[in-house]
């Protein structure tokens, strides 16, 4: 059989596919039926947790799956088949995927969407888009739930997280459709930003088969040199003598924008190619007598052209990152500052806490735990003042009791997703060299006295 004669065939067991799947009754059948679904050949051992019409308007996300929104981004859906997939490419697997199929009006394409960040969660608003263009979409979790303990807990965690996923899930979803609609897909794509950019990247390397097309976005790829692009980054525009304040970045994309924005044919404000615009900030160097406000200081000019060189090494100029491309400047903000100071709780990271906890700004100070800090130091300050006053037996007691504590306290701050263990450790560094200095330094004048109400023990009081 030719191509062609094969490809009419399809197209002509697609129509009628098409026509009876259009039936609700029939695509309510069809869909509860794909429950029955089985890993296809060469595809992960797979099994359907749910397999269930929803009707148009009427899903809602489990869980947070984004920020608040005004009205719900679910309330225009069609009616869908909704499959939930649990795929297990390796012993230790636990990949959770779902595939949405529009009851009516497919356009007989598959969309599989990518993830953001360290995934751990099913992109239901992406699934949403990709149902309300006409398309059976499908997401995966990537192997884990969070960011939590068990992200990278296993090797077949990681290797789901690095390419896995996203294969089996293509491989189930065409299964998936398949079942549903009779047909497999006419065309499947992968659309996504980010670590969906990384993932676009890796399936078009190690399965160029998996998709006919592939959207990859801001790909976050090469953890390790990206980590120091974006360091790189933040010196340029936050900690250099060459800062650049966020008042001065429409004065740069300005200057960008006149310089290039025509190179394409139209002046719009976008620069379809901005590898072909070479715009230099030195044209931006204040002259004498400039208001600073209207131009960069000769260290700003430095910064700019940092930022969009890229990291490179210092010795050899060995390029070690890719800079920010020309016409960026208005989305320049000095990130890795919450990299490097505002340090995310632990519980930012999982679900269990409230929303509300975990974006509040209390939540960015994990570093260091200043609960542990202040337990140790206490305690050596407490010993310290005893020894003095000649109580050695109570110091020693007061050491235990106290170093005994700091350790639950510790342990708890951890175990309240308050910290990570490392920022414990620096409180605990910091505590103990408060809880030495301070008196060392400052000396220490102790007066014990016995508590206001009786058997309530000792108080001690301190003047440094
Ligand atoms: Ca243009």
């Amino acid at each position: 059989m030719s191509h062609h004669t094969s490809r009419r065939v399809r197209a002509l067991i697609m129509g009628a596919a098409l026509v009876v799947a259009a039936h609700p009754a029939h695509a309510a059948a069809a869909c509860e039926g794909l429950t029955a679904l089985t890993a296809s050949p060469g595809g992960a051992p797979l099994q359907v947790t749910l397999a269930k019409s929803v009707a148009a308007g009427a899903f809602t996300a489990p869980g947070p799956d984004g920020p608040p929104a005004a009205a719900s981004p679910y309330g225009s859906l069609p009616a869908f088949c909704r499959v939930a997939i649990t795929l297990r490419p390796g012993p230790k697997s636990d990949v959770k995927a779902e595939v949405w199929m529009p009851a009516s009006g497919w356009n007989g394409k598959l969309q599989v969407v990518g993830n953001g960040g360290f995934a751990g969660t099913i992109g239901y608003r992406a699934l949403a888009t990709a149902l309300a263009s006409g398309f059976a979409a499908a997401s995966t979790d990537t192997g884990h739930t969070g960011p939590a303990a068990n992200t990278f807990a296993t090797e077949d965690a990681t290797l789901d997280f690095a390419y896995r996923a996203i294969h089996e899930t293509a491989v189930a979803a065409k299964q998936a459709v398949d079942g549903f609609y009779g047909a497999a897909p006419k065309f499947s794509y992968f659309n996504g930003c980010s670590t969906g950019g990384r993932q676009a990247l890796t399936a078009a390397q190690r399965y160029p088969d998996d998709f006919a097309g592939i959207v990859g976005g801001a790909p976050a790829i090469y953890t390790t040199k990206q980590a120091f692009g974006q360091l790189w980054f933040y010196q340029a525009i936050a900690v250099s003598e060459g800062a650049i304040p966020k008042e001065k970045l429409p004065l740069i994309h300005d200057a960008v924008l006149a310089a290039c924005d025509a190179l394409d044919g139209a002046a719009d404000g976008v620069l379809e190619n901005p590898l072909a615009c070479k715009f230099d900030p030195g044209v931006l160097a204040c002259k004498p007598g400039a208001a600073p406000a209207s131009c960069l200081t000769p260290p700003q000019v430095e910064s700019v052209r940092k930022i969009y060189a890229g990291a490179s090494h210092a010795a050899t100029g060995e390029k070690i990152f890719p800079g920010l491309e020309r016409g960026s400047e208005l989305g320049w903000s000095p990130v890795p500052v919450s990299y490097a100071v505002g340090r995310p709780r632990p519980r930012v990271y999982g679900d269990e806490a409230p929303l509300s906890e975990r974006t509040d700004p209390n939540a960015a100070r994990s570093f260091f735990s200043g609960h542990a800090g202040n337990c140790l130091a206490t305690t050596i300050v407490a010993t310290t003042a005893l020894h003095r006053i000649g109580r050695p037996r109570l110091a020693w007691a007061v050491l235990a009791v106290g170093l005994a504590g700091s350790a639950l306290v510790g342990v708890s701050r951890v175990a309240a997703g308050g910290h990570f263990p490392s920022d414990v450790f620096v409180g605990y560094a910091v505590g103990a060299g408060v809880g030495i200095a301070v008196p060392a330094l400052h000396g220490l004048s102790v007066r014990a006295s016995p508590l206001a109400f009786p058997g309530a023990g000792l108080s001690l009081s301190g003047r440094f």
